[in-house]
């Protein structure tokens, strides 16, 4: 069991005794327990064989024991006992904005709430505003809460479905009685969200590759089973289709069952109006619905049904029926970003504020997996639940990076980091002066505590876009995927301000934001508005993230002249300069 997973769990434990109305000192403990071993910098095993756990100021004899356990057995009876003991109910609430284990405790207490159900009956009926510390306009979130988290139960987040997705299709892959197989659905589109993930495979055998399907490891339940299609729930909770088809037919239900829906129609219509018929079966020859192999042309691609009916290839992201026909039609579809363009990134953290690793390692890792530059942008002063850097302490991180890459430049070697912060934009101003952030390679602003009013949030990002000092806007929204709605800010004016000013728009590839929504590229590309794919990395894995931030940026008609970290690192260092100058120059 790693570090993090320990630490999750105490905090788990944590909040588990909160909602049993423990000794907040005892609560206490356990979260900061999970705070010192999630920041751990040597290997969780080596410090309990060598009997050092103790050491650690804040473990006292009760955590060690426990995390002794977990570690040594992978389980910890305690904490099993304790969840037992919980009404899964009640953890459910804490899910809901708002809703931490006091006020749970309050509405447990005085309405006898321990689910969902409970929760919103006693809203609708008026009893929660009438509580000490809940009032009206609590209750009315609560409710609102209540059926974003419906909404949210139902999808999955991108990189979890292909965590998911990805391992099925190598084992379809592999089987022996399987020719062509593909994801489909919305995870080939890659939509930030999944519904349920859709596979197909072509086969003489289609019976057996179903049996091979639903006997994969780490199903939970097979939900349908019929000869040539299977549904099953993985591990995770998601639902995963799988169709069998022959290899004739198989380009013609990649097509369908890649969706979607409205792009199928459009597909559908333009047979129609050539004499044909399109379904999941074929082009048909046939002013009927039909199925009969014989009436069918005969495609061998996706591409040959695409020029069968007069469009261009359109690539399986564009397929929304959001301007692809058109397109598609004059031969005008752009040349979408490849992920392996991107030569490095410019919103990422480390050690030095809220980030898991050292900027040796951050360098390191980077350089090993061929980029060219990595900027370091922690986090300004004002976040300081994020460990935020005080202006000094910037002053000497920007040293540091200048030591490591003199290091580097000795050595012979080419990658470089770069000098940055993610400035937090403030109410009236940015966290830092414009002397400090002149000093920076790359500045990111970043609104992180959104006033109520679309006007206020517009205003302020406006104002951030127009300082020359700022070369990029990140995560515009602030929306986190399934769990927060986006704060309310007029994105095209922001937009608009970004284009007068030279000011780049990050698409944030963390999967919980994938912030700028692809819908918004349309009109930012139409401005002229450069983007910046942007991992804002906590830790080297992160760096994974560009390969989604790739997908959704061609799902947003990206091409790579307007990815800003396309440019190799001299081009990029110019392009950095650029919106500066031409302040300078009035
Ligand atoms: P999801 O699962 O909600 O994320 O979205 P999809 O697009 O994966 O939808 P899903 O799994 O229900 O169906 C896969 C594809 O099958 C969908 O994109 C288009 C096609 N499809 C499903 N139902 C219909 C339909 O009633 N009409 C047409 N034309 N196509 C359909
Ligand atoms: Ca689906
Ligand atoms: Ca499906
Ligand atoms: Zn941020």
């Amino acid at each position: 069991m790693d570090k993090e997973r320990v630490a999750e769990i105490l905090l788990e434990i944590g909040t588990l005794l909160e909602l049993k109305g423990e000794n907040p000192f005892k609560t206490r403990a356990y979260q900061n327990g999970a705070r010192i071993i999630g920041s751990l910098n040597e290997p969780l095993p080596r410090l309990i064989a060598e009997g050092r756990l103790g050491e650690l100021k804040g473990i006292g004899a009760a955590l060690q024991q426990k995390i002794t356990e977990l570690v040594t057995t992978g389980r910890l009876k305690y904490y099993e006992e304790l969840k037992a003991s919980v009404p899964s109910g009640l953890v459910a609430l804490l899910d809901i904005p708002g809703l931490g284990p006091k006020k749970i405790i309050v509405l447990n207490q005085k309405l006898g709430v321990d689910s969902l159900e409970k929760l919103e009956a006693a809203c609708q009926t008026g009893r929660v505003a009438q509580l000490p510390g809940f009032g009206a306009k609590t209750q009315e979130n609560l409710l609102q809460g209540i059926a974003y988290r419906r909404l949210y139960a139902q999808r999955t987040r991108l990189d979890e479905a292909l965590q998911a997705a990805e391992p099925i299709l190598e084992s379809l892959r592999q089987h022996p009685d399987v020719l062509r197989c593909s994801i489909a659905g919305s995870l080939r589109r890659w939509r930030e969200t999944i519904g349920d993930v859709d596979f197909l495979a072509s086969s003489r055998q289609p019976v057996r590759v179903i049996e091979h399907f639903v006997a994969l490891p780490g199903h939970r339940n097979v939900v349908a089973r019929g000869d040539t299609k299977a549904s099953v729930i993985l591990a995770t909770g998601i639902q995963a289709d799988l169709r069998v088809v022959s290899d004739a037919e198989y380009p013609f239900a990649l097509a369908y069952f890649t969706g979607n829906k409205e792009h199928n129609i459009v597909m559908r219509q333009r047979a129609i109006a050539r004499g044909l018929r399109l379904n999941e079966y074929g082009l048909f020859r046939s002013k009927e619905e039909t199925r009969d192999p014989k009436l069918r042309l005969a495609c061998q691609t996706e591409a040959e049904i695409f020029a069968a009916l007069d469009l261009a290839y359109v690539p399986p992201e564009l397929r929304e029926d959001h301007g692809e026909f058109e397109a598609a039609e004059r031969g005008a579809l752009p040349r979408l970003l490849e992920w392996t363009d991107l030569k490095g990134a410019l919103h990422n953290h480390t050690t030095w504020s809220d980030g898991h690793h050292t900027l040796e390692e951050t360098a390191a890792h980077m350089e090993e997996l061929g980029l060219q530059y990595w900027a370091v942008t922690d986090h300004s002063r004002a976040a300081f639940q994020a460990n935020g850097l005080e202006p000094q302490r910037l002053r000497k991180q920007i040293k540091a990076i200048a030591a490591l890459n003199q290091r580097l430049a000795d050595a012979g070697r080419e990658f470089r980091l770069l000098t940055g912060s993610e400035v937090d934009v403030l109410k009236d101003k940015l966290d830092f002066d414009d002397r400090l952030l002149a000093e920076l390679d790359v500045v990111v602003a970043s609104l992180h505590v959104p006033a109520r009013e679309e006007a206020e949030n517009t205003k302020r990002l406006i104002r951030a876009a127009e300082n020359q000092y700022v070369h990029i806007l990140g995560h515009l929204t602030g929306r986190l995927l399934l769990e927060r709605e986006p704060y309310p800010v007029n994105q095209e004016a922001v937009i608009d301000a970004c284009a007068e000013t030279g000011t780049w728009i990050e698409l944030n590839c963390n999967p919980w934001r994938l912030d700028l929504d692809w819908r918004k590229w349309f009109y930012a590309r139409s401005k002229g508005v450069k983007c910046v794919i942007n991992p804002d990395a906590h830790r080297n894995g992160d760096a994974g993230y560009l390969r989604l931030g790739a997908g959704v940026a061609r799902k947003g008609w990206l091409t790579r002249a307007e990815v800003i970290n396309t440019l190799p690192l001299a081009k990029l260092r110019q392009a950095l300069r650029k919106k500066r100058d031409r302040a300078a120059r009035g």
